[in-house]
């Protein structure tokens, strides 16, 4: 598309009014999202948005693009579907820590395994916001809510992590309302061939307000988080004199200038690398014992299943003697399949 004609943020909002809580963190990742698509010069007609169901899942009917509103938990099995019966169109799925990791964790892992080429955004509130509360596969150890009133007695899913065991090849995490930084995520995520998890700390002001605070709080977010860059040092910290760096099999935190560890010692960020230890330990990674990772954490190109389909159709279509349905119907009612 030329310049002239590129889309702003706003032609990617649609005429339907906005039904989430005021506050919630899914205006931001709406705005996010307008913003990237329209950084990435697309036209409307070039995307599809596909999701289960939740607050999060209501997010197609805000955008001015192809979209599908569709069971819960079953987005990625249907943002598969359309992707591979139309490759040129840009699938971006919409799903909630309920929808993508409870009843369709499933879909989840294997739409990752396969490496669909979609970018799955993962609204990550801990609690299911749309039936009012109840505790979800990623509420913290203990957590007190409707469907848990003497607290949890489990260990949630951490999303890094399972995207990684499911053999994922594109990571990375933001936080609702930094948009300059979840844009710049999105347009990662949008670059990268295969299915690329975004997943995105937000807050629901109304059933778990505050739930990711002591990381997203203005007042220590940099000493509690690190942004993770292709090819940086693994620095943070308000005053940027805190690392990470490898102590036998285990990451750890140090302080540039002391115990005689200089800037030279600190590990360097290689998302495209395939081994997925030191990317699952940084997934891993949780506040209080470390900063959070955010950034893109892996991103590392491997073969393409909508890609690999439409191949795999061009080569048998070229050897099959059924060349058009004319052929199929004058061969008789039987034939051989070789
Ligand atoms: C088959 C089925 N089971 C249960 C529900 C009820 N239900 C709707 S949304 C939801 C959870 C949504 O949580 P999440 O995906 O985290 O989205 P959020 O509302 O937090 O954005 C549930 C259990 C449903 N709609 N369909
Ligand atoms: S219930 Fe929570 S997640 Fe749902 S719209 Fe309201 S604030 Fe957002
Ligand atoms: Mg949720």
């Amino acid at each position: 598309m030329s310049v002239e004609n590129q889309l702003k943020f706003t032609d990617f909002k649609s005429d339907q009014s906005v039904k989430w809580c005021p506050g919630c963190g899914d205006h931001a990742i709406l705005n996010s999202v307008q913003k990237a698509m329209a950084n990435l010069g697309y036209s409307n007609e070039d995307v599809a948005v596909i999701s289960g169901i939740g607050c999060s899942s209501r997010f197609p009917y805000y955008m001015e693009t192809y979209g599908f509103h569709t069971i819960h938990g079953r987005g990625s099995a249907i943002a598969s579907g359309v992707k591979v019966a139309n490759p040129k169109l840009k699938v971006w799925q919409i799903t909630g820590d309920g929808d993508a990791l409870a009843i369709g964790g499933n879909h989840f892992i294997h739409t990752i395994r396969r490496n669909v080429d979609l970018n799955v955004i993962l609204f990550n509130n801990q609690i299911y916001g749309l039936t009012k509360g109840q505790y979800s596969p990623t509420s913290k150890r203990g957590f007190i809510s409707k469907t848990s009133p003497f607290g949890t007695v489990e260990s949630p899913f951490r999303p890094g992590e399972l995207c990684i065991g499911a053999r994922g090849h594109f990571f990375a995490r933001c936080i609702d309302k930094d948009l300059k930084h979840s844009v710049e995520m999105m347009e990662e995520a949008a670059g990268h061939q295969g299915t690329s998890i975004i997943e995105v700390l937000q807050n629901c002001v109304i059933y778990n307000d505050k739930t990711h605070n002591a990381i997203t709080d203005k007042a220590h977010s940099e000493d509690r988080t690190i942004k993770l860059e292709h090819g940086k040092p693994m620095i943070f910290g308000k005053e940027k004199n805190k690392g990470l760096l490898l102590d036998g099999l285990n990451l750890k935190v140090v302080t540039i200038g002391e115990n005689g560890v200089t800037e030279g010692d600190i590990l360097v960020h290689d998302a495209h690398c395939e081994d997925t230890t030191l990317h699952l330990k940084l997934a891993d990674m949780e506040y209080p014992d470390f900063p959070v990772a955010l950034g893109v954490i892996r991103a590392v190109k491997a073969p393409v299943y909508d890609q690999c389909v439409e191949t795999q159709l061009e080569e048998v279509q070229e050897i099959s003697k059924i060349k058009s349905f004319n052929d199929l119907i004058h061969s008789g009612d039987t034939w051989d399949v070789e």
